[in-house]
């Protein structure tokens, strides 16, 4: 299938099928294949991946099969591009392309020891951490003879046909921005198989272990500049290359089926608890990330790094994490959260990137809750301020209202409540979307709808008033 190339630091030809990559889009390149990538590197081995996606995506496939699997990572800041050519793809797979089964007969190879996910937060089907039986897609899956349509459904339909030959369980490790993805997964999965087969259920439950990881890496869509600079540094065009920042993270919690993959030996962090790690980052940076999203374009930037040339955004950046977030944290051992914060701050103005505003802001609905709501229901509990958090969401139902529709799953419901005589309190009332804790709370409804009034109003006066509260 493949054959070593000078460039390889390991034999391509031993890998095997081991792993399997449910989602394989551009972070998946820049993120859990480069920590293989440097882990084979380090301790050779037989850590094959086969890279696969369910829905959109079988051309990207295709164009990576042309290369043999391989492809370059660019991490550009500032002056300095270094290239990595990524060889841990060893072949791809695509319902559409190679039948319907292709995805969950894979899942029963005896090889098959680890599947990574990253399906984004709406891939998991799934409502308060529970699986959701009246979503459509899981609806049809159930219903249909085994030719799922769903991330979730096509495990599922993986691990039967692996329970049936006899191979034993594997590791689902959930690579997506979800608090306790882990656990989350392991419902989805476990709560599908249930409504099939309550044995399938109980063998999943035994024999497959769901890690929680905590992923960081910034990896924004390519852009024609992108690939442009990627063609600059290499000499030649790589239209499967990506580009991102150099900066990479991940905590894994320890609790695999055998061995795990090298991906310790590529720079990851195997820990007995992620959550404190995931809490951190998904408030401190993915919140911050939301923020901008909806905040700047009401100012015209495009980009979060335009968005840190702005006179307050990274104030109101570095008071949301540490004013409004931090406080809700259990923070990881030795960290010291101004200097996180401050660090975040730098990698969000690396020019660079060109990290498009409209990108974090797709699936708003699926990001508010872990990123603004859950630290708000602290914040209110606590009787602290949170100002610049009810910036960021009267900002996203400006949004919802004002601007061209952004891509997300509640997308009809979210923008009729918006057209609302009063839509702060029609977008937050809606059913399914704000933990009921808030959804009821009068003083969270009216807070949002002063700072809605302000921002429609006037958004620099309103963002400076914020800014002020927090010394008032
Ligand atoms: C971003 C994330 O699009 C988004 O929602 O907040 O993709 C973010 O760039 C990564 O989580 C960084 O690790």
């Amino acid at each position: 299938m493949s054959r070593t190339l000078p460039h390889s630091p390991y034999p391509r030809d031993r890998l095997k099928p081991r792993i399997l990559h449910l989602g394989f889009g551009a972070f998946a390149r820049a993120h859990p294949m480069v920590y293989l990538h440097h882990g084979l590197a380090q301790t050779g081995g037989d850590w094959g991946v086969v890279a696969a996606r369910l829905n959109s995506g079988v051309e990207a496939l295709c164009a990576l099969d042309a290369e043999r699997g391989l492809y370059h990572v660019a991490e550009a800041d500032g002056d300095t591009t270094s290239l990595h050519q990524i060889g841990t793809v060893i072949g791809t797979s695509h319902p559409a392309r190679d039948g319907a089964m292709a995805v969950s007969d894979l899942i029963a190879t005896p090889d098959l020891s680890v599947i990574l996910l990253t399906i984004t937060e709406k891939g998991y089907c799934s409502h308060n951490g529970t699986l959701d039986l009246s979503h459509p897609g899981v609806q049809a899956d159930l219903a249909g003879n085994n030719t799922p349509c769903t991330a979730i459904g096509t495990l599922v339909a993986g691990l039967r046909q692996r329970r049936t030959a006899g191979h034993g369980g594997l590791t689902l490790l959930s690579c997506d921005n979800q608090p306790d993805n882990g656990a989350l997964t392991r419902a989805a999965v476990v709560g599908f198989a249930k409504e099939q087969d309550p044995a399938l259920a109980d063998w999943i439950e035994a024999e497959v272990r769901f890690p929680s990881s905590m992923v960081d890496r910034i990896v924004p869509a390519m852009t024609p500049e992108s690939y442009d600079v990627i063609k600059g540094s290499l000499g030649h065009a790589d239209m499967n290359a990506i580009l991102c920042e150099p900066f990479r993270q991940w905590v894994i919690e320890d609790n695999f089926v055998g061995t795990p993959p090298p991906f310790e030996a590529g720079g990851a962090l195997l820990v007995k608890d992620v959550q404190p790690f995931e809490d951190m980052k998904l408030r401190l940076l993915n919140g911050a990330h939301t923020t901008l999203a909806w905040l700047g374009p009401l100012l015209s930037y495009e980009t979060v790094a335009d968005c840190m040339s702005d006179t307050d955004l990274p104030q109101v950046l570095r008071q949301l994490m540490l004013a409004e977030q931090a406080s809700t944290l259990t923070l990881p051992e030795g960290i010291d959260v101004e200097h996180y914060a401050d660090a975040l701050l730098q990698r969000f103005r690396n020019t660079r990137l060109q990290h498009k505003l409209v990108q974090i802001a797709t699936d708003s609905s699926q990001k508010m809750p872990q990123r603004l709501f859950a630290p708000i229901t602290c914040n209110i509990a606590a009787d602290r301020p949170w100002p610049i958090s009810a910036l960021a969401i009267a900002a996203w139902i400006l949004g919802l209202r004002d601007l061209a529709p952004i891509a997300d799953p509640h997308q009809t419901p979210l923008r009729k409540a918006a057209q609302q005589h009063d839509p702060v309190t029609a977008v937050l009332t809606l059913s399914g979307l704000v933990p009921d804790a808030l959804r009821t709370d009068a003083a969270f409804i009216s807070t949002v709808n002063l700072a809605f009034a302000a921002l429609a109003h006037d958004p620099r006066v309103a963002i400076k008033q914020a800014l002020l509260e927090h010394h008032a």
